[in-house]
């Protein structure tokens, strides 16, 4: 039987690659994410290239009761979830913390922080009665490195990369697997959101080097979610050739 894997912050980046690759070697899957009309247009390729069966759930994952309903209301053949992965996130802002948006904050911390307990906390319980799963989180180098600027969203990664921890212990006795993917500087809609559609400034991030893309850490997750049973990746950080640290980058004079 076909594997399900429910994958958050589908519309875009990371988490649309990762459900083209899924879908490619045939998992069932759940797309999540605000932009409706995105997720449709995804699962409509999806079912059409891959044959795969596609469930379309669009929800706000700072709302927890939106989050929690969607699970409740899952058909009965979609609740065997195998795979969770834990995408959906962003940064708003970089600016020095003491000029720093409260509003920005509070949609970092409610994402990236409270966004993936709501709904782990909905997804793990069917898990652990089914006696098996596997979380992927998508953390960041962020998550163990701190660069200028970057206060509050590192902040949110350092409490993915904890969290991750966290979850690997609690889940152990239930033979649900917990890894966590940190990549670096990475070209997705990303920086367009950072600085609040500002495109000209969101391109300069990646001037001079060649970024990571999305398939890229798709790829990984593939990888991840595929090991045998007994194996389990815990943590996997990837960067560009040209990134050393969050802060050390290579870049070529234009
Ligand atoms: P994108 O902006 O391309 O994708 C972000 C995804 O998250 C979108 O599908 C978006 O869907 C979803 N999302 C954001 N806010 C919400 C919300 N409130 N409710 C539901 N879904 C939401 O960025 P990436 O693919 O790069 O980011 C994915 C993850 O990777 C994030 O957790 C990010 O922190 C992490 N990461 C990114 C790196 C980078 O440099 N790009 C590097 C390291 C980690 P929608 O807007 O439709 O709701
Ligand atoms: C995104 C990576 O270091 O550009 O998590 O903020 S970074």
């Amino acid at each position: 039987m076909a594997q399900i894997a429910l994958i958050t912050g589908a519309t875009s980046g990371i988490g649309k690659a990762t459900a083209e690759l899924l879908a490619q070697h045939g998992f069932n899957l759940i797309i999540t994410g605000r932009r409706a009309e995105r997720l449709d247009q995804l699962a409509a390729q999806l079912r059409q290239q891959h044959g795969i069966e596609v469930l379309c759930q669009s929800f706000d994952i700072r709302q927890r009761q939106a989050v929690e309903r969607a699970v409740e209301q899952l058909p009965a053949q979609w609740r065997s979830i195998d795979v969770l992965v834990n995408n959906a996130g962003l940064a708003v802002g970089l600016e020095h913390l003491h000029e720093g948006q409260i509003d920005d904050w509070e949609r970092m911390v409610d994402t990236n922080i409270k966004g993936v307990l709501y709904i782990t906390r909905s997804v793990a319980p069917l898990m652990v009665a089914q006696g098996h799963g596997h979380i992927v989180n998508i953390g960041s180098i962020a998550g163990t490195q701190v660069y200028e600027n970057g206060n509050v969203y590192c902040a949110t990664k350092h409490a993915m990369h904890a969290l991750s921890q966290g979850m690997r212990q609690d889940m152990l006795r239930h033979n649900i697997r917990v890894s966590e993917v940190r990549p670096g500087l990475l070209e997705t809609e990303f920086s367009l959101v950072r600085f609040k559609g500002d495109a000209d400034r969101a391109k300069r991030t990646y001037d001079g080097l060649t970024p990571l893309y999305a398939h890229d850490i798709a790829e990984a997750i593939l990888f991840i979610v595929t090991r045998p049973s007994h194996v389990c990746i815990n943590d996997m950080e990837l960067t560009p050739t040209a990134q050393a640290t969050s802060g050390l980058t290579f870049r070529q004079p234009r």
